[in-house]
């Protein structure tokens, strides 16, 4: 991790320092997340590509405590707490950051390529996310840490199966494009990358089916917003080696 990264984004408080106390205010934004949600994960990636400092703190949203249910009545994660307000809605807070901190730029100029973004962000977050994280990532990791129970194999099967179709037409896109929206980096890129980077961490990616998937993850992983993903363990799920590698 180089240094820039690793002072603006913390899991958690630096050692002697309280939360809320005078040397914590280089903190400018909270991040209420779960290391493996897709959701906290597209922010993170917008938040740091923004470089916009942000303290992370994991919540079992799971539990539903009161505490969490204040800040978003919906209950889940993320929530952002920035400029004085508490934000839910992995989407909506993207937007928000690119609106108070446009550059560098996450979405196009263009009408019809903002709406080419936001329909492969809704890709991603809508279809992928039901049709592959659910029965992969949440039947594998998601059960046990919440002690829900066991993976159901026909939800595997059917997120396995899932998964190619998804690579597919990333492919298809990626033939024709230099990043999945367009020709520009934009949040598209970074949904997907968030699903794909927890699905990563259960080694459930298929890297050798099309190169040109690879080679776009490649350059995403690169990428130093992406670099506290890449260092993010989840007790009793240690990471394949492959996970961090640059080179995989
Ligand atoms: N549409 C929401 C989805 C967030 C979401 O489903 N987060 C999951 C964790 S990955 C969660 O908190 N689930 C709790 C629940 O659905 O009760 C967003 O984009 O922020």
């Amino acid at each position: 991790m180089d240094g820039q990264t690793a002072s603006r984004i913390e899991t958690r408080p630096r050692p002697g320092l309280k939360r809320g106390s005078k040397m914590m205010t280089d903190v400018m934004a909270t991040l209420y997340h779960t290391p493996l949600s897709p959701f906290c994960r597209k922010v993170r990636l917008c938040l740091a590509e923004k470089k916009i400092d942000v303290e992370l703190i994991p919540e079992k949203y799971w539990l539903k405590e009161s505490e969490f249910l204040q800040r978003n009545p919906a209950g889940k994660v993320p929530v952002l707490k920035i400029d004085g307000k508490i934000l839910s809605e992995s989407t909506a807070i993207c937007e928000y950051l690119e609106e108070t901190h446009p550059t560098p730029t996450l979405m196009p100029r263009g009408t019809q390529d903002r709406y080419e973004v936001r329909r492969l962000v809704s890709w991603f977050d809508d279809k992928f996310h039901r049709e592959v994280t659910e029965n992969l990532l949440y039947e594998r990791v998601n059960k046990k840490m919440q002690g829900s129970g066991y993976p159901n194999g026909t939800n595997v099967k059917n997120g396995s199966k899932a998964i190619k179709y998804h690579l597919d037409y990333m492919a298809w896109l990626l033939d024709n494009r230099r990043w999945l929206g367009g020709n520009e980096l934009t949040m598209a890129d970074f949904a997907a990358a968030a699903h794909l980077s927890s699905l990563d961490y259960i080694s459930d990616v298929d890297w050798n089916r099309h190169a040109v998937v690879k080679d776009w993850y490649a350059k995403i992983k690169s990428r130093p917003a992406f670099r506290r993903i890449l260092a993010d363990v989840v007790s009793g799920f240690p990471p394949p080696p492959h996970y961090t590698d640059l080179d995989f």
